[in-house]
């Protein structure tokens, strides 16, 4: 990929964390800091991997994506708008009644999966992915889960089922922004060695830094030519990524930043804007 697009990228996932903040800050509510740690990753899958098509969202050949930390919905909504699925004006109905939920619902047009409850999201890939082989469809699946999902049992369950039917048609991408949302990870309870556990399941790792637009699309690209097996990207991020007080701080999993907070984290989203150009 030429540095042009790289840089668009770079400059989409800028507009996704600005986005989430508008929303979030408008609301008063929902969830920035997981919202800020996946922006550059949505911005590789839905507008340079994902073969989707905003005009037809149900399209049966189309790639799937799951979010599966369905909580960082409003990072997902803004990629959606960016895209095309629904005008962007809608944003602004985030978390009122009949408006955009805190949690994606189907209804909304290129949703495929009603995240909300951790660890559900990989088994329903899982299930598309499989649905996927046995219709001899050539569609692709992609889920994102956070590295505080990846306590929950239901992860693992599903990691050893998806490398047992040689799903490699599933792309896994671990959002490991170090912070969940009562502290670190790795106090909470460790996940690590993260990449080692989940080649013993039986998937092709894949480790990269979740923030390096280049490093994301390389392994998106790698991912599909590996055979027999499922893929995890163990994609290492920074919790709030961009905005300098919610960085690995675990008060900005779901907290709405106030008026001043609001101001100081546009004001710097504004100048990484700047440094893009
Ligand atoms: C089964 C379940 N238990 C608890 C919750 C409440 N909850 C919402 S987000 C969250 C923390 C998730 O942390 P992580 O996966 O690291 O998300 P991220 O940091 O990417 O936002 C918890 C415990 C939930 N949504 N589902």
């Amino acid at each position: 990929m030429d540095s042009k697009k790289i840089l668009e990228l770079k400059r989409i996932a800028n507009d996704i964390r600005k986005e989430s903040i508008i929303m979030t800050h408008r609301a008063q509510s929902g969830h920035p800091g997981g919202s800020l740690s996946e922006a550059d990753i949505l911005a590789a899958l839905y507008f340079y991997k994902l073969r989707i098509n905003p005009k037809n969202p149900k399209d049966e050949n189309r790639d799937r994506f799951v979010l599966s930390k369905g909580h960082a919905s409003p990072g997902y909504y803004a990629a959606l708008a960016m895209r095309g699925f629904f005008p962007k004006k809608e944003l602004e109905t985030f978390r009122k009644l009949g408006g955009l939920q805190g949690h994606p619902e189907l209804k909304h047009a290129g949703v495929d999966f009603a995240g909300g409850s951790l660890g559900q999201g990989i088994c329903f890939a899982n299930g598309l992915a499989l649905a996927g082989k046995l219709d001899k469809k050539s569609y692709r699946v992609y889920a994102v889960i956070g590295d505080g999902e990846a306590q929950e049992g239901a992860v693992w369950e599903a990691a050893l089922a998806a490398a047992y039917h040689r799903l490699d048609n599933l792309v896994v991408i671990l959002d490991k922004n170090q912070v969940q949302e009562t502290g670190k990870t790795a106090d909470v309870m460790n996940i690590d060695p993260a990449a080692a556990k989940w080649k013993a399941f039986g998937f092709e790792v894949l480790e990269i830094d979740g923030h390096d637009t280049k490093q994301i699309v390389e392994a998106l690209d790698r991912a599909e030519s590996v055979k027999g097996k499922p893929v995890m990207i163990v994609a290492n991020t920074i919790k709030g990524k961009g905005v300098s007080f919610m960085e690995l701080n675990y008060k900005f999993h779901g907290k709405a930043p106030d008026d001043e907070q609001f101001r100081k984290a546009m004001e710097e989203l504004e100048k990484i804007e700047g440094s893009l150009n």
